[in-house]
């Protein structure tokens, strides 16, 4: 799963990402981690010391008063052209030609022996930063829908010898498996095999898709790992026309690009984002023989949706969502996904025409 973000790797890293659900870049240039890092230190109000310390062993004490300076931070436009300039080429790859920068990110400061779990998601008091997360998968587990083809980026801030992530292999092609976030006893039934475990090293970015399972790790053991860990994770998605955010075009002609990448077949990972794009753009995707619990369910939601197919829609939503294995009723999702609108804004930024305004907020 480790590969080099060098671009003959380019290939192997798309394609462990669509099988797995994730993949690990290392050799990422400092500037991109120093960059995440000078942020946090500055939102922090950290000493110079206190931020060498932070990419070192991350041992610093923070005061609730700089807990909540970092519970949230903006992404600023420069940070947004640093990531796609160090990762643009991949997220072009995994994500299609039109991508959004998620507003915020989140910084994660964790020891091994934390005890808080967050099991109802981001509490917005700041505890989110030090508690350990129960098992999730990004799509749902956010307050606001964006895409399940979405993909977070993990940027360690230091090295450290105990786990930090529990990412589930394959979880993301299994189709919905919950609407909430697990506690770990909870899981059993959806039979999401072990754990892939990541341990931190600065210089490395984890990639996983919205729909793989994952949380935070721990080692759990009787000597709990020394010093703390420090992350930065923000997300990327394609082409959304639900989320009040300006996307950024990485080629000429989009659709055109899609529509050659697409004529060339590919996985099905990789065609979601792709499909999404269409639907939005009002474009025609091909849907016929969409498997049961695949993410290719998701465009063919958002077609009929816009189309006002109610019935297709609950449809699509029931291809998504995988009931016998997971936790949640079907009609959870349902009434969630519905209650979904428009922005202006994606639209606007790139010239094109809101597919229904009488769906726009
Ligand atoms: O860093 C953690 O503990 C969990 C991170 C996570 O769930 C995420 O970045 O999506
Ligand atoms: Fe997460």
């Amino acid at each position: 799963m480790y590969y080099p973000l060098k671009p003959d790797n380019m290939d192997s890293i798309v394609s462990h990402y669509a099988r797995e659900g994730f993949v690990v870049l290392t050799e990422v240039e400092d500037a991109f981690t120093d960059e995440f890092t000078n942020i946090v230190a500055h939102k922090g109000s950290l000493t110079s010391q206190e931020k060498d310390l932070l990419g070192k062993s991350g041992k610093i004490d923070l005061s609730p008063e700089q807990i909540q300076a970092l519970k949230r931070i903006d992404v600023t436009s420069e940070l947004s052209n640093l990531c796609l300039d160090v990762i643009g080429d991949i997220l072009l790859k995994l994500l299609g030609p039109i991508i959004h920068t998620s507003r915020d990110f989140h910084f994660q400061f964790k020891k091994d022996n934390e005890r808080r779990e967050i099991l109802k998601g981001y509490s917005e008091d700041g505890v989110e930063i030090q508690a350990l997360y129960g098992i999730h998968n990004e799509f749902t587990a956010a307050r606001i829908l964006v895409s399940p083809s979405g993909l977070v980026c993990w940027v360690p801030l230091n090295t450290y010898e105990g786990c930090a992530l529990n990412l589930f292999p394959g979880t993301h092609r299994r189709g919905l498996l919950t609407n909430r976030w697990l506690s770990k006893n909870e899981i059993g039934r959806a039979d999401m095999g072990a754990p892939v475990k990541y341990y931190p090293r600065r210089g490395e970015i984890v990639l996983f898709h919205f729909m793989t399972m994952h949380g935070s790790g721990t080692s759990h053991g009787q000597n709990p790992v020394d010093g703390i860990r420090a992350s930065c994770d923000i997300r990327f998605f394609p082409f959304c026309g639900i989320i009040d955010s300006e996307p950024t075009c990485l080629v000429a002609n989009p659709i055109e690009w899609i529509r050659e990448r697409i004529d060339q077949g590919m996985d099905e990972v990789l065609l979601a984002p792709l499909n999404e794009t269409l639907a939005f753009y009002g474009e025609r995707i091909k849907s016929e023989n969409t498997r049961q619990h695949s993410v290719l369910s998701w465009a063919e939601f958002i077609r009929h949706w816009l189309a006002g197919n109610e019935q297709e829609a609950l449809e699509a939503i029931a291809r998504l969502v995988n009931t016998q294995q997971g936790f949640d009723t079907l009609e959870s999702y349902q009434k969630r996904f519905t209650q979904i609108q428009l922005y202006e804004r994606p639209f606007s930024t790139l010239g094109i025409p809101v597919p229904r305004q009488d769906l726009v907020k």
